[in-house]
């Protein structure tokens, strides 16, 4: 039959539209609800249609399938359940489709009824558009806890704002990045349900009216309305048994067009504030650790808190009759705290609109709200100016007086002087009167949490050191997992089945009986397998490097990755120094046995950051000059891919042999991709930070290359001050490559290019650079020799695969469950 045939049965088989066969599960169903979709939703014939119209038909297709258990959720949750509420600015989720299908168990029949459309799913896949609707770790985090969340049948949704533009597309050119504006939307959605009828007004500016006692409720009349409309997405869960929502805000002006000022023939005036209105929810910021203080941004934080909090309290109210129970049917995750706002919007919303008493609210509000804290830097911790608060949330600012003067009280009560009390207050008044969002956060929560055991030792001790011990007891560490379902078992499906082969099926479900691996990781037989999937796996990639750099690379080679946001505390720069050291190393002694490298970096740097684009530049120039010098050949390969995102992630995940993960001690908070690149059996050289501690821990000090500074050696080094041009004096190997490139070596076009990266490098070294230099040219050495041991370096690698199964997201949602949260999980 041809495809015109099918087509034709298709039609006369759904004579309308809408009635389409029931999907059973079978090919044939299947079959035909795509071919459904194409025809009536696309409009395409089969003859006609283009791999994007056959993946949106797919999409719409899967959709229907994911509907059904949605609607179990959105009844009532388990009898006498309690929901959670995921509130984050970030969901970095990429591609949805093979995620979709793959928890719905039907990645079989989509292939088979595809194939029998003349499709090749892997065809039509890549015409998906990543949702970039995150900058890194933390919207990626959010991810894998949602798609976590519905796999635990936890009733869940997810809030966060529909960005019409995600992260920027990056392109470099001639080691320049350039920023694109992204376009996730331009055909569409397939996968979101725009629900016209439900939208929340929110308020911004005006002036408040109201009593004399400030506890009391008080009226505010904003100065302007903005509308936030929901679009659903759904979550399914691994079997398909349970599905979550994602509810993503989209701002719309109350008033789409000023129909007088058009009629006196302005008729770019009468879109003016139809415009402004809706930049909120127009663009993803796109800074990474550090804070965008601008008014734009606190219009989109106030927005999405404002709008989920009206929603999941009409939600409470329609259910249960009365506020007095939300924190028994309610949970409110933070993540990070650019929702912190909810915070304070909660007590109005108490307090002004439901009438209920200043005490009783503030007990409501932190019952039900807590907090993850994602990063200790110092500049990425957010605070914003009162006169702005007060300009924008007049009434918010009020409250926030109030409960600090509550907490300054208390603080007293207890002993804290006026030093104590300065670092203690929401208002922070020695950097121009600013809120402390993170404070705030901490006061308004019954739980805080850092994201790696060390992270949340630090948050302990020095973040909230004075806070902790007047509320003694609300810290506690969740470390961040990942989900295997997208970053093994869908992005490694040959290392997968192997898997499957050997241990069979159950660590897909239960990802600590990896630990069976174990067993064989000396097995001559499974360690060829294991390499002969990598091998696979570096091919695959070898032919995207080519394709979107040009550099060809040999796949025998080890595969040396760092992927992640270019941020100096990440030390891109060490990196490249090293490489620039070993390069040299290698033109002195060519004739030595060296093995054969690729150097792989990746990763976008927020667009106002100069330092992270001169690195950027940096790798690009010493890579046009390796890469072209024929006495170093093979040995030595360094590349930049563009436009890293989480479906280049999983191309690279699996082929990578090793992890850098060689942040300044106490600086990565978690770090998860160097758990999604162990898990892929990628050995791990990094630094004493963040979960490469935990890793370390489970896969042994034996498989796993450590280097460098702990965090307390870093501490008490950067109090003895930063300078760090002695050291390098004193260290041949680091003075020669640093005078290699700030002499211009590798900008032979611009002498001076690099002088400022090297001078600012050594004048001011907060990361360390030169402390670690030696250890970590010592641990590379490492990993040379490793590498020279094929039998020894399978068997870690698979020990890392073996050895992983504890850092699963499904773990660190449990966790939250138990402890923060206080929801029901059923057990694997
Ligand atoms: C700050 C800002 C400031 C305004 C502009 C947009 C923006 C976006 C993000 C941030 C803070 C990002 C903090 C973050 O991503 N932390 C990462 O969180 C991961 C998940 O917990 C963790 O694994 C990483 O170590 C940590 O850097």
């Amino acid at each position: 039959m041809d495809l015109h045939d099918l087509a034709w049965k298709a039609k006369h088989e759904q004579p309308e539209g809408g009635s389409l066969p029931p999907l059973d599960g079978s090919v044939e169903a299947m079959r035909l609800r795509i071919l459904g979709k194409l025809i009536y939703q696309v409009g395409r014939e089969p003859r006609t249609a283009s791999p994007r119209d056959w993946f949106v038909a797919t999409a719409y297709a899967v959709r229907d399938t994911a509907t059904s258990s949605w609607f179990t959720e959105r009844g009532a949750p388990a009898a006498g359940g309690k929901r959670v509420y995921y509130l984050s600015l970030e969901f970095l989720i990429g591609r949805v489709l093979m995620d979709t299908i793959g928890n719905l168990g039907l990645t079989g029949q989509v292939r088979e009824a595809l194939l029998q459309c003349g499709v090749d799913l892997d065809d039509i896949v890549v015409e998906e558009p990543d949702a970039a609707l995150g900058n890194g770790g933390l919207g990626r985090l959010a991810a894998c806890f949602m798609e976590s969340m519905s796999t635990l049948k936890i009733p869940a949704y997810g809030y966060g704002i529909r960005y019409e533009h995600g992260l920027f597309r990056q392109v470099i050119e001639k080691g320049l990045q350039r920023e694109l504006p992204e376009t996730w939307l331009a055909h569409g959605n397939p996968w979101e349900f725009a629900r016209a009828d439900t939208f929340y007004p929110v308020g911004f500016g005006g002036t408040v009216v109201g009593e004399p006692d400030p506890t009391g409720p008080h009226g505010w009349v904003p100065d302007e309305t903005i509308h936030a409309f929901a679009y659903d997405t759904p979550v399914v869960g691994a079997g398909g048994q349970h599905t979550n929502t994602l509810r993503l805000w989209a701002a719309r002006a109350a008033e789409p067009l000023q129909l007088d000022t058009f009629n006196r023939g302005d008729h770019v005036g009468a879109l003016r504030e139809r415009v402004k209105t809706e930049a909120i929810s127009r663009v993803l910021y796109p800074g990474d650790e550090s804070s965008a203080g601008q008014e734009l941004r606190l219009r989109q934080e106030y927005f999405f808190a404002s709008a989920s909090l009206q929603d999941l309290l009409g939600r409470h109210l329609a259910e249960f009759g009365s506020l007095e129970t939300l924190p028994d049917k309610a949970a409110i995750q933070l993540n990070d705290t650019h929702p912190a706002i909810a915070i304070i919007e909660m007590m109005r919303l108490l307090v002004d609109v439901h009438r209920i008493a200043w005490d009783r609210a503030w007990t409501i509000t932190n019952e039900t709200f807590s907090y993850t804290n994602h990063t200790l830097l110092p500049e990425a911790l957010e605070t914003w100016p009162v006169a702005l608060m007060e300009r924008l949330l007049p009434r918010h600012m009020q409250l926030i007086f109030l409960i600090n003067m509550r907490h300054m009280q208390a603080a007293r009560d207890k002993g804290a002087d006026h030093r104590v009390l300065a670092e203690l207050s929401l208002v922070d008044e020695l950097h121009g009167r600013r809120v402390r969002m993170g404070h705030l956060s901490f006061l308004g929560c019954h739980a805080i949490n850092g994201v790696s055991a060390l992270h949340s030792d630090l948050v302990r001790s020095r973040l909230f050191k004075g806070m902790d011990q007047i509320y003694p007891g609300r810290i506690s560490n969740k470390t961040n997992g990942i989900t295997f379902r997208r970053w093994l078992h869908r992005a490694n499906p040959g290392l997968t089945r192997l898997l499957v082969e050997t241990l069979g099926d159950g660590f897909l479900a239960d990802p600590v009986q990896l630990e069976k691996l174990a067993a064989y990781a000396d097995k001559p037989a499974l360690q060829a397998a294991f390499a002969a999937e990598r091998l696979a796996c570096k091919q695959r990639l070898a032919v995207i490097i080519k394709d979107r750099t040009g550099v060809v690379v040999d796949p025998a080679s080890l595969l040396d990755v760092q992927v992640k946001r270019i941020h100096e505390y990440k030390r891109q720069l060490l990196n490249i120094v090293q490489a620039v050291a070993h390069y040299r190393a290698i033109l002195a002694d060519p004739g030595r046995q060296w093995v054969p490298r690729v150097k792989l970096f990746a990763g976008k740097a927020a667009p106002g950051y100069v330092r992270a684009k001169e690195i950027i530049r940096l790798v690009h120039d010493v890579a046009q000059m390796v890469n072209n010098d024929p006495v170093v050949g093979d040995r030595l390969k360094i590349v930049y891919m563009p436009n890293y995102n989480v479906s280049l992630a999983e191309q690279i995940v699996p082929a990578a042999d090793l992890s850098e993960q060689i942040s300044t001690a106490g600086m990565e908070a978690s770090g998860t991709g160097n758990m999604k690149l162990a898990l892929n059996g990628a050995l791990t050289i990094g630094t004493l930070d963040g979960a490469n501690i935990e890793i370390r821990d489970f896969v042994g000090p034996e498989n796993i290359f450590i280097f460098g500074l702990t965090a307390s050696e870093v501490a008490a080094q950067s109090a003895l001050g930063l300078d760090s041009h002695h050291a390098v004096r004193a260290n041949p190997v680091l003075s020669q490559v640093f005078e290699m490139i700030a002499s211009g070596a590798f900008s032979p076009d611009e002498p001076h290019r690099y002088r400022n990266l090297i001078d600012g490098t050594q004048s001011y070294d907060r990361f360390m650079l030169a402390a670690d230099f030696d250890s970590y040219v010592a641990a590379q050495a490492r990993v040379d020799a490793a590498w020279l041991d094929p039998q020894l370096w399978w068997r870690m690698a698979m020990l890392n695969t073996a050895r992983l199964g504890w850092f699963s997201s499904d773990r660190s949602i449990r966790e939250y469950a138990e402890s923060i949260w206080r929801v029901p999980v059923l057990q694997p």
